[in-house]
């Protein structure tokens, strides 16, 4: 059987790698001509683990091959981004024109898939109407159903395989032909519905975590408030065997958590109250760091190194990450800074040398908690820094260690 992905991003690119690799011809489409040159030469340009090795294997293979548009197949699976835009309403433009884009290639008994995380009612409200174009019966000639992903970048491979899945058809006979491909892989359970209830629980699960980090932020800042330190407070509370509060941080990022509990919001304004303002909470994350920030240093001459850019460890996505939206801010209050992050290559000011970048540093920012970092020699960092301050908005360094060798060491939400 042959499969058409239509979008080869975060998830699109594994799914597509991971079916190929199962044995079915896949053709994955892009628009950016970057993603299908190095596809088709066996490579890939996102940081994720294993990911490199499965795409070469497959396109040695002859599996996996790239295009620059859709093509006659039995399965069609879209990927594509579902941005929100300035008013915070779900923008469906790529899930729109992926859509247009395949209907002159389906064909009577193929199947068609939503993967994208989308409003309730994507797949019956845009997906269908689209389809109907083609003048085949939906649920009876062609078979159509919507199949969340819900892997965490920085362990796709694995959760792709482990991860149970909700398939939403859009009749039952699609629910289970599409439950089927998935089983070509999945080893988590497959569970079948509708398209709507399969929506909603996506974006319930996102909506989930991102509250629950709104509720630890908020406690950070009452912490602080207060003059207690937010870690041991949620250490103490964790050990109840019913409370599991997650981690605060300088804000939520990524293009999930930061993204989906709007579409809820989006449905349901007046409804949505706790959703909403977890969302306004975690948005107020970078200006909060800010205020952490000029608490330690008040002097726009100083400099000011961040380490780590990215929304979350070991990735090398950027999207809503919080510290762009601080280092937005310290530019803005004429803040001197420079910025190191090994994953990230194409930042404005980014600088590949960490000596050069923390030379003559008042403070350094630790932005996210890359693993490399543990690795960093801090006593050539601190040789190198006109000042000694180090501010960790991650929870993430030794503060005794730290401290033996003459930083003074701030850690975010403790005294
Ligand atoms: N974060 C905190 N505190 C925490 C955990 C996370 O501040 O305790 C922050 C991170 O630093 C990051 C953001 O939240 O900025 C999101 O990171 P994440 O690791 O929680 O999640 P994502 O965005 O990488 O992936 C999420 C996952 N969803 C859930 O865990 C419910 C993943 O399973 C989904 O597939 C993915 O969204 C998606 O694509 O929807």
């Amino acid at each position: 059987k042959k499969i058409c992905v239509v979008g080869l991003g975060y998830i699109g690119l594994p799914t597509a790698a991971m079916l190929a690799n199962c044995g079915y011809d896949v053709v994955g489409v892009d628009t950016n001509k970057e993603v299908l040159d190095n596809l088709n030469k066996g490579k890939i340009i996102i940081e994720e683990p294993y990911l490199d090795d499965l795409v070469k294997k497959v396109v040695i293979n002859k599996k996996l091959i790239g295009l620059n548009t859709p093509c006659e197949a039995d399965i069609f699976i879209i990927a594509v981004p579902t941005p929100i835009n300035e008013n915070k309403r779900a923008d469906m433009r790529y899930v729109i024109n992926a859509t247009n884009s395949i209907v002159s290639y389906v064909k009577k008994g193929d199947i068609v898939i939503l993967e994208s995380t989308s409003p309730v009612g994507t797949t019956t409200e845009i997906i269908k109407p689209i389809l109907e174009k083609t003048d085949l019966e939906i649920g009876k000639d062609i078979y159509v159903g919507y199949c969340p992903e819900r892997v965490l970048p920085g362990k796709i491979l694995k959760e792709l395989v482990e991860n149970h899945r909700v398939v939403g058809g859009i009749n039952e006979e699609s629910a289970i032909k599409i439950a089927k491909i998935y089983k070509s892989f999945v080893k988590g359970h497959i569970y079948t519905t509708d398209t709507k209830t399969a929506e909603m629980t996506k974006l319930v699960e996102n909506t989930f975590r991102d509250v629950n980090i709104a509720l630890s932020n908020e406690l950070l800042k009452i912490c602080d408030n207060i003059n207690i330190n937010v870690w041991d407070v949620i250490e103490y509370s964790n050990k109840h065997p019913r409370v599991n509060l997650l981690n605060p941080g300088p804000g939520v990022g990524g293009h999930c958590l930061a993204v989906d509990p709007w579409f809820l919001v989006e449905s349901s304004p007046n409804l949505s109250n706790i959703i909403k303002l977890s969302r306004i909470t975690n948005d107020s994350m970078p200006s909060y760091m800010f205020y952490s920030v000029e608490k330690l240093i008040k002097n726009t001459n100083k400099k000011i190194t961040i380490l780590g850019i990215t929304y979350k460890p070991d990735v090398d996505d950027i999207r809503e990450s919080p510290i762009i939206e601080l280092i937005k801010i310290l530019k803005e209050n004429n803040y001197e800074i420079s910025i190191y992050d090994p994953y990230v290559k194409n930042y404005p000011g980014i600088e590949n040398n960490l000596m050069k970048c923390v030379q003559g540093s008042e403070l350094l920012i630790i932005g996210v908690n890359h693993n490399v970092f543990k690795d960093i020699n801090y006593e050539k960092v601190l040789k190198a820094m006109e000042g000694n301050l180090i501010l960790d908005t991650r929870n993430s360094l030794d503060k005794e260690e730290l401290e033996k060798i003459g930083f003074v060491y701030k850690l975010i939400g403790s005294k």
